[in-house]
């Protein structure tokens, strides 16, 4: 059955990969599932037709068959639970990995999303200086906490799990801000992630639309 997701017609990362889709792509390359995907533009994303797939009016979207779904950690895991590659096969470890998925997403990506609205989105507020360190500092807890998890281990939990996939992913969106390369073991463990072949291609694949051109 045909995949079909949904992804910026122009990300406004100019091919960085740091949008969502790129998350998806990368599933998808994990367990050998080829995929179309169906550009959007951001008029598109809130009108009708889009928001009867996404009732928030954001990429990234999956269509398989009559099944339509939204949010990354739930197409995350319902590729990981139909296919081989992205959850262990023992219960506790398959549980772990999944604890995995939700402590990227719940506990990790929250600090990090409010740091690139403190960077971006707020920088031109008189408070900005003031609120940026704050910030920072909440991102650095977290950083902290996993990075003593982690110690030297390869991945977070045993094998690559789709755990690693969504953690590797809302890291990734760190490195801008050069809080990432103050933790050596976090920022190998993301280099390990984008030098799998499946990230190599998901990245490929979004930056081949993305990448800023002449025309
Ligand atoms: N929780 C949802 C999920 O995980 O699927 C969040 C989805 C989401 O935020 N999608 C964003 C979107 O559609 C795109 S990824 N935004 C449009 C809107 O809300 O109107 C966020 C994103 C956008 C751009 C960059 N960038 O250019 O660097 C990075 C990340």
């Amino acid at each position: 059955m045909t995949i079909t997701i949904t992804a910026f017609e122009r990300s406004p990362d100019g091919g960085k990969g740091l949008a969502r889709d790129t998350r998806v792509r990368w599933a998808l390359e994990e367990v050998g599932q080829p995929y179309e995907v169906r550009l959007v533009s951001f008029a598109d994303m809130k009108a009708p037709g889009h928001l009867a797939l996404h009732p928030f009016g954001q990429i990234p979207t999956y269509e398989e068959g009559s099944l339509c779904l939204f949010e990354t950690g739930s197409i995350v895991f319902h590729l990981a639970e139909k296919h081989a590659g992205l959850l262990p096969q023992g219960r506790d470890a398959r549980a772990r990995a999944i604890t995995w998925m939700f402590a990227a997403l719940n506990t990790v990506e929250p600090p990090i999303l409010d740091l690139t609205t403190a960077r971006i989105f707020e920088a031109d507020k008189p408070w900005s200086a003031e609120r940026l360190p704050l910030v920072k500092d909440r991102v650095r807890a977290r950083l902290d906490q996993l990075s003593a998890r982690l110690g030297n281990a390869e991945w977070l939990d045993g094998a690559f799990s789709a755990g690693d996939l969504l953690m590797v992913s809302v890291l990734l969106r760190l490195r801008m801000s050069g809080l990432l390369d103050e933790y050596q073991n976090l920022a190998a463990y993301v280099a390990r992630g984008e030098a799998r072949p499946a990230y190599v291609r998901a990245f490929a694949a979004q930056f081949a639309v993305n990448a800023p051109s002449d025309r």
